[in-house]
């Protein structure tokens, strides 16, 4: 997260890192996740490219984690962690590098216990509008990190800012004239959302990927996007990219019910 802050302890509870090895000291994550269902995580795609079975049986899926390179919150149960029993890929996924429906769904080898530290997103039952205010946050660096930033729809004409750190209008350009400059390609099924806080432009950087884009739609926190790509990181001129999860919905409960198999 650039620009971000420290979040508060056991707010953003469907927030998960992606690890390959246990102990907390050097466990450094690779990718943030999104707990949408007590055994289920929503991630993005090219956290797990070159995956084969051997190296998912490592990966450790960690909720309720704040501090990083920590033991205290594993000792005292708050956080729980968990392996991965199948990897699915959105089959619509494509690597090149502005990856098209960058999602995955790990199903876990046993669901989290939900808990005052740990708990599940909504998923979207609406349409996203540009404007809406959201958050992102990210397992790094030290202690979990927060920032809010407006959702910019592709076709839109700009949007405004409304996080709770400063309220600021963007230029009056849209996600896909943004990046046309540098010959990247805004699809369908991704959203682009910018902030600024009093610190600077607030964004998503390398190793948020996977996690959530979240949006407190009256009461609730709904999961609206993934963290997917940008160019750099906190550039006015270049929003974070996310993939779009109403663009996800049909595959996301196919899977869940059992309809679809895993790639691994
Ligand atoms: C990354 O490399 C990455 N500024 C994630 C998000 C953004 C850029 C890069 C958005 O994982």
């Amino acid at each position: 997260i650039v620009h971000g802050r420290d979040a508060g302890q056991c707010v953003w509870r469907w927030q998960v890192s992606l690890r390959s090895k246990h102990d907390p000291k050097i466990a450094v994550p690779f990718c943030g996740g999104t707990l949408i269902a007590p055994g289920w995580i929503l991630t993005a795609a090219h956290c797990l490219t070159r995956m084969n079975v051997c190296k998912m049986r490592r990966i450790r899926v960690v909720a309720g984690d704040w501090k990083q390179f920590s033991n205290e919150e594993a000792a005292s149960g708050m956080s729980v962690e968990r392996r991965v029993r199948q990897i699915f890929t959105h089959p619509l996924y494509s690597k090149e590098a502005s990856s098209d429906f960058d999602f995955a769904l790990l199903e876990l080898d046993k669901e989290m216990p939900m808990s005052d530290c740990i708990g599940v997103a909504c998923l979207p039952t609406s349409a996203d509008k540009p404007g809406m205010e959201c958050n992102i946050t990210g397992p790094t660096p030290e202690v979990l990190q927060e920032a809010s930033v407006g959702v910019l729809d592709v076709r839109s004409d700009g949007f405004e800012e409304l996080g709770d750190d400063l309220v600021q209008l963007v230029d009056n350009n849209d996600c896909e004239r943004y990046y046309a400059e540098s010959n990247e390609t805004i699809t369908a099924a991704m959203v682009c959302a910018n902030g600024i806080s009093e610190a600077g432009i607030t964004d998503t950087c390398q190793g948020d990927s996977g996690g959530p884009l979240i949006c407190e739609e009256s009461g609730r926190f709904v999961l609206r996007g993934v963290t997917s790509w940008g160019d750099g990181c906190g550039l006015a001129h270049f929003p974070g990219v996310y993939a779009r999860v109403t663009s996800a919905l049909d595959w996301i409960h196919n899977v869940m019910e059992g309809l679809i198999r895993s790639d691994l």
